[in-house]
């Protein structure tokens, strides 16, 4: 690094630090630059491959309600994955670049949409824990440095509050139902509390990016901080209901204020991360079928501002 690059970076990191927004056209370290077009392309990729479990489940909701509810939710993540694609294209990459990424098999996205939707009990489970703790992760964001991500959060966020609500609500009705729908709730906790845990990444001694990232404001929290906060909200809230959650060392903890709970199966975790989660193929098939549906929508808008261009 040379003298002029030295005293951009540390008035850089001295503004980060007064909790100043960086915008697009700011000077910035390769290195933010770099993490955010990371984490932010995984997210919007999260959010695309995230509709794949619950768009299995619109044609079969149990009533028009639902349905129409469900409707609602998967496309709101279609939204969030567009306002996600265009801030990570502030940062000067290429959305085709990023989703070829995506469909290579390349890039990352969330370890959680790589586990099946079962049952309808699913839906609500995954409106509860999945949104319940991308809230929990997200929240934080909003305050980000960079600019048009912690906008984007704010939006995203509301949607989110929604979409757990919407969740739990699923639960529980079906709570209050039959013995074969209180079981399908608690097979679906059963199958989804670990995998929402892990939603939030490795373990503090593990997570490579964290040190960095809070220095420069991306990140508020700790990924352990943030599991914690999620298992403190949801264990009275599956209570309330009667659910019981999967985890034998679950204990409330006295002196700390906070839930105990069991160690995460991180060679799962690991397993997932590197393609051979029970559901990597079949999405990444399942996005690629859909690119490929939908080339000529993308050859037809494509045609129409030429036409529009030599028009004009
Ligand atoms: N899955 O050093 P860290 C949603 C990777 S949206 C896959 O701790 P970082 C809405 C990580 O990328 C859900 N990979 O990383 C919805 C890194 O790999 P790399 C998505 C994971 O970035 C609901 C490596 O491990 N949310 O659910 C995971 O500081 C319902 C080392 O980890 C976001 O993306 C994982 N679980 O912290 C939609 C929020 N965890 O890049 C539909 C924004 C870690 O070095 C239905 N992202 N990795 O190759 C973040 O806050 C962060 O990126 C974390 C990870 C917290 C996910």
């Amino acid at each position: 690094m040379n003298a002029t690059q030295e005293k951009l970076r540390e008035e850089f990191d001295a503004y980060v630090a007064k909790d100043k927004k960086i915008e697009p056209k700011d000077w910035m370290p390769d290195g933010y630059r770099k993490t955010l077009i990371r984490q932010i392309s995984q997210h919007a990729h999260s959010e695309v491959v995230g509709m794949l479990p619950e768009g299995n489940w619109i044609t079969r909701a149990p009533s028009l309600q639902r349905k129409v509810i469900l409707l609602a939710k998967v496309q709101d993540e279609a939204g969030h994955g567009l306002y996600l694609y265009s801030a990570a294209e502030t940062l000067g990459v290429d959305r085709a670049d990023l989703i070829d990424d995506l469909l290579s098999g390349k890039a990352k996205y969330s370890s959680i949409f790589n586990y099946p939707s079962l049952t309808w009990a699913d839906m609500g489970a995954i409106g509860w824990l999945v949104d319940g703790s991308a809230i929990m992760n997200q929240v934080p964001l909003c305050r980000c440095s960079y600019g048009p991500y912690a906008r984007a959060m704010t939006r995203v966020c509301r949607e989110e509050s929604f979409h757990q609500r919407q969740g739990y609500s699923i639960m529980m009705e079906l709570m209050k139902g039959t013995k074969d729908q209180i079981d399908m709730a608690q097979d679906a906790l059963n199958r989804w509390w670990w995998p929402s845990l892990m939603m939030f990444g490795p373990s503090d001694k593990n997570s490579t990016h964290s040190s960095q990232n809070m220095k420069w404001n991306i990140k508020r929290f700790s990924n352990d901080e943030l599991r914690q906060r999620m298992v403190d909200m949801t264990v009275p809230q599956a209570e309330l209901i009667g659910l019981k959650i999967p985890d034998p060392d679950l204990k409330w903890n006295e002196d700390t204020g906070h839930y105990d709970f069991g160690e995460i199966d991180w060679v799962e975790f690991n397993n997932v991360l590197s393609g051979n989660g029970p559901c990597n193929n079949e999405r990444l098939e399942a996005r690629n079928k859909a690119h490929d549906d939908g080339a000529w929508v993308r050859e037809a808008a494509l045609a129409y501002a030429e036409k529009k261009k030599t028009k004009e």
